[in-house]
């Protein structure tokens, strides 16, 4: 018998943004993500204020879930999924963001889902904003770095919160918050990036306007929860962040202390606020030698200690090592940099795979909360081939994903509250950093290509058939 618990939420992970598609369809309106060219691994995407004649914008049709989503469904259904993580569209229901009234179309959409959810007995897991802040609100306001979002933020949850109250229990506020700690996040996540064009990796460096959005949507995260808490004490709301587990590159001092301030930094900073309800001890010292000055209303404090999160999720991809001396050798990521480390091997992407970082990780971060944990995110971006009988041999995936799954089991039996599993992409999606369709997590492969062709038909993957076992057996089967 696994060590997993009796219940435990395996499922699969999606986000609006890079799955729905229909990006102008029913009256939604343009998110940041739709603005988004594609790139590859060594030419990063770009952003453009208009959309270029000629121009591939992957998110705007990507792999069509808005016209798939039962077929999806069904498929999801078969591989025995408990739960089922998606996004809302932000912009499907508020399409500039700044309404008063909500879009019908858009709210039923989602009912069409989640009605197809429940048919089945999966339990949606929904992420209210994945990187789908209406591109409007960018050029209107300069995204998050004008408190007005809180507002508008807020409209929107109370429309989705009232709407689908008995239909969604599962609630996570911001993909990936901390993300905004980072340059890509700020086009991504804070949208803090009015009148800029060009690469998603080359935006200005402004950390006084990203903390500060930052606290505008730790305010909107917490008000949100308050909200969820006051009216809906059914609700089950989490946060949701990116964790890389670091490890110092030498035992050095200087490298221990500088792993300490980058954990401090990128992992533990928004979970502070988000799971503990108030600003940490350190971010006083980071602020002061940056030059940051957050400013606050009258009782922001209270409501980010009354907004505290039920649970914390996280992705989970890679770990990195951290030294004091910057001229070392870089590794791959996202929004994480980082050092290689000689004991690991990378993806194709250069993100290092260190199944053992998620139990440390896991470990490190329940110590911390003593709150239940979540892996929302989890998964191997690889070139799959496809072959000529419609067969698609993914060892390498089973791999990963088996391997990652023995730690959790591991850090469960060290004692870890883990709730469930939603590895990322169980369908091919259009890929966050990239824009690449190339770089597929999917167990259901989609028929989609970087030059835009495609039929969009699915197909199972040899991890599809692997993972219905592991779900059928609770993990027991690996
Ligand atoms: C996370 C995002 C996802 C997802 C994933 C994989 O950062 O929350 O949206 O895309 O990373 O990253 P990528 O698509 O860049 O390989």
């Amino acid at each position: 018998m696994s060590a997993f618990k009796e219940g435990f939420l395996w499922g699969g992970a999606t986000a609006a943004n890079q799955y729905e598609g229909a990006w102008d369809v029913d009256g939604k309106g343009a998110s940041v993500s739709d603005h988004c060219t594609n790139g590859t691994h060594t030419t990063p995407k770009r952003i453009t204020r208009s959309f270029e004649e000629g121009t591939l914008y992957p998110s705007r049709e990507a792999t069509d879930f808005y016209h798939h989503y039962k077929e999806d469904i069904a498929l999801a259904h078969e591989m025995g999924f408990k739960v089922f993580r998606m996004s809302i569209n932000w912009t499907r229901i508020f399409p500039t963001g700044m309404e008063d009234v909500p879009n019908e179309a858009g709210l039923a959409f989602y009912d069409k889902v989640f009605d197809e959810l429940i048919k089945y007995g999966i339990e949606p897991l929904v992420t209210i904003s994945h990187y789908e802040m209406p591109y409007a609100l960018v050029e209107a306001c300069n995204g998050w770095a004008s408190r007005d979002c809180i507002t508008y933020f807020m409209n929107y949850c109370k429309v989705i919160f009232d709407r689908y109250q008995n239909k969604v229990k599962y609630w996570l506020t911001f993909n990936e918050i901390n993300s905004g700690t980072t340059a890509m996040g700020a086009i991504l996540s804070l949208g803090t990036i009015q009148g800029y064009e060009g690469s998603v990796m080359e935006v200005p460096d402004d950390l006084q306007t990203n903390y500060q959005a930052l606290h505008h949507q730790f305010v909107a995260s917490a008000l949100a929860v308050k909200y969820a808490h006051d009216n809906y004490p059914q609700f089950k709301m989490g946060n949701m962040c990116i964790f890389g587990a670091m490890y110092p590159l030498t035992c050095h001092p200087d490298d221990i202390i500088e792993c300490q301030k980058e954990m401090q930094k990128m992992n533990w900073f928004t979970a502070d606020v988000q799971v503990r309800g108030a600003y940490p001890y350190y971010a006083k010292r980071f602020f002061e030698e940056n030059n940051i000055v957050i400013k606050k209303e009258p009782g922001d404090d209270e409501i980010l200690f009354e907004g505290k999160v039920d649970y914390y999720t996280f992705s989970y991809y890679m770990s990195n090592c951290v030294s004091a001396d910057e001229e070392k050798n870089k590794a791959g990521g996202n929004l994480l940099g980082g050092l290689k480390n000689p004991y690991l091997e990378a993806s194709d992407w250069g993100w290092q795979i260190d199944p053992q970082g998620l139990r440390y990780s896991l470990n490190e971060i329940y110590a911390r909360y003593q709150v239940p944990l979540m892996v929302v995110e989890n998964g191997l971006g690889a070139f799959d081939k496809l072959e000529e009988d419609g067969s698609i041999h993914d060892e390498y995936r089973i791999d990963y994903l088996r391997r990652h799954i023995k730690e959790m089991e591991e850090a469960v039996k060290d004692g870890v509250d883990l709730m469930g599993y939603t590895p990322w992409g169980w369908i091919d999606v259009v890929s966050a950093s990239t824009g690449e369709m190339a770089k597929r997590y999917g167990m259901v492969y989609v028929d989609k290509y970087d030059d835009g062709t495609g039929d969009l038909g699915r197909k199972k993957k040899d991890s599809f058939f692997w993972y219905k076992k592991v779900i059928e057996s609770n993990g027991d089967t690996l």
